[in-house]
C-alpha cells in the first residue's frame, strides 16, 4: 500500500522544516526505545524477575506485549532490545516481573502472515497460524479483488484459507444481496476453497467451531464485516469492542486496533485482527503471484515464452484457458490487477 499521493513516503519532497520535524520525532523515538531497553535490562540485572520460561504472545500494545505462560497466566511485558517485531502467536522466552515482565528472546516461527503498513513497510500481523479465515459480509460490500489478494497471500505463505460469509441474516431478508453474494462466490468451491456461513446475531456457529478446533486461526478482512462480533459470539468473555458501520458510506469504522489471540472453549486458538482497506501485494514477485492462483499452476511452464507474463503474449497457456472458459474472467482480472501493482522486477 502507498501513501495518499501514491508515492512512497521517502520519495515525497519534504520542506526543510518538515525534515527537521521528522528528524526530531525519530530522535525522540530512539530515546524512548533506549529508555525502554534500559528498563528491561535493569530489571533483568537486579534480579527482580522470575526464572526464564517459554510463553505465547497474545497481543502487542504499543511498546509492550501481553505474554501467556504455559500454565495460562497472562502478563504485560517489556521487550529486550531488538525484539520489536513480535506479534500475536509468537513463541518467546520471558520472565515474570512485578508489575511487568520482560521478554528476552523470540523463538523460531513456523509461519507468519504479513501486510504492508501505511508507509509501505512490510509488517507481520500474526505468527504460527495454520488457518486464515477471510471474513466477508453483504455489508460492507465485498470485493472480489480483496478476496483474491488474500487467497494469493495465503497460498504464498502456505497457510490454508477459508472464506467465511458473515451476516447471513441480511441475506435471508434481501434477495438481491443474496444473488450478488452467490455470483461473487460461485468460483471458489470449484477451486477447492471452503466456504462457511455464519451470523453472529443468530448464532448457529457449530460449523465454524469445528473448523477452528485444533488449529491456530486468524480472522482477516475488511473493517465492519463482524470479525470481533464473531469472537464475542464464540467466547463471550473476550468482550471485544464492536463498531457500527458508518451511516454515510456503510463501511466499517476500524474499531479493532491490535491483533489479539484467544483460546476457544470449543478448542483451537483464534486471532482477531484489525480490518483493512486495501491489501497491497507489491512486495511479491510475479512468479509468486502466478503460483498464488491455484488454477494457473498446472498450466505454468506450458506457455511459448519461458518468462510469459500471461498478459497478451502469443502461445500463452493461461490466456488459452481463459478463452476456453477454464479460467474465470474475474480471477484473470484480479491477476492482472495484482501484477500491475508489483514493484519493478
Ligand atoms: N446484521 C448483522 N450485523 C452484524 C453481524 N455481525 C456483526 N454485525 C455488526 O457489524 C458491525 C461491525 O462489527 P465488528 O465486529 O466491529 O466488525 P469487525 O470486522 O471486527 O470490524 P473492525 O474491528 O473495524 O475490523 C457491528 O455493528 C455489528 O453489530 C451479523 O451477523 N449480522
Ligand atoms: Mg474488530
Ligand atoms: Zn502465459
Amino acid at each position: 500500500m502507498r501513501c495518499h499521493n501514491n508515492k512512497p513516503m521517502s520519495k515525497r519532497k519534504l520542506s526543510r522544516q518538515q525534515s527537521w520535524r521528522i528528524g526530531k520525532i525519530r530522535e525522540q523515538r530512539a530515546r524512548r526505545a533506549d529508555r525502554r531497553d534500559a528498563m528491561a535490562e535493569q530489571a533483568l540485572a537486579i534480579g527482580e524477575l522470575g526464572p526464564e520460561q517459554q510463553g505465547l504472545v497474545t497481543a502487542h500494545f504499543g511498546t509492550q506485549v501481553e505474554v501467556e505462560s504455559d500454565s495460562g497466566k497472562r502478563q504485560r511485558c517489556h521487550l529486550r532490545a531488538n525484539l520489536e517485531g513480535l506479534v500475536a502467536g509468537d513463541r518467546v522466552v520471558w520472565c515474570e516481573g512485578e508489575p511487568t515482565g520482560v521478554v528476552v528472546a523470540q523463538l523460531a516461527r513456523h509461519s507468519v502472515l504479513s501486510r504492508p503498513d501505511p508507509y509501505g513497510k512490510l509488517k507481520a500481523v500474526a505468527a504460527n497460524i495454520n488457518q486464515i479465515i477471510l471474513v466477508i459480509a453483504p455489508l460492507p460490500e465485498p470485493h472480489a479483488q480483496l478476496i483474491d489478494r488474500y487467497l494469493v497471500a495465503a497460498e504464498v505463505v502456505g497457510i490454508e484459507p477459508v472464506i467465511l460469509v458473515n451476516k447471513t441474516d441480511l441475506l435471508a431478508e434481501n434477495r438481491e444481496l443474496r444473488q450478488q453474494m452467490d455470483d461473487l462466490l460461485a468460483i471458489y468451491p470449484q477451486l477447492g476453497y471452503g466456504i462457511l456461513h455464519t451470523s453472529s446475531l443468530l448464532g448457529g456457529l457449530d460449523e465454524l467451531r469445528d473448523t477452528l478446533r485444533e488449529r491456530t486461526s486468524i480472522f482477516v478482512g475488511q473493517s465492519g464485516v463482524g470479525k470481533s462480533s464473531l469472537v464475542n459470539a464464540l467466547l463471550p468473555a473476550a468482550d471485544l469492542r464492536v463498531g457500527e458501520l458508518s451511516d454515510s458510506s456503510s463501511k466499517g469504522t476500524h474499531t479493532t486496533t491490535t491483533a489479539q489471540l484467544f483460546h476457544l472453549p470449543s478448542g483451537g486458538s483464534l486471532i482477531d485482527s484489525p480490518g483493512i482497506r486495501k491489501f497491497g501485494l507489491w512486495h511479491m514477485s510475479r512468479e509468486q503471484v502466478e503460483q498464488g492462483f491455484r488454477e494457473f499452476r498446472p498450466l505454468l511452464g506450458h506457455c511459448w515464452f519461458r518468462d510469459c507474463q500471461h498478459l497478451q503474449e502469443p502461445g500463452c497457456a493461461i490466456l488459452e484457458a481463459l478463452l476456453a472458459g477454464a479460467i474465470s474472467e474475474r480471477r484473470m482480472a484480479s491477476y492482472r490487477n495484482i501484477v500491475a501493482g508489483l514493484e519493478a522486477p
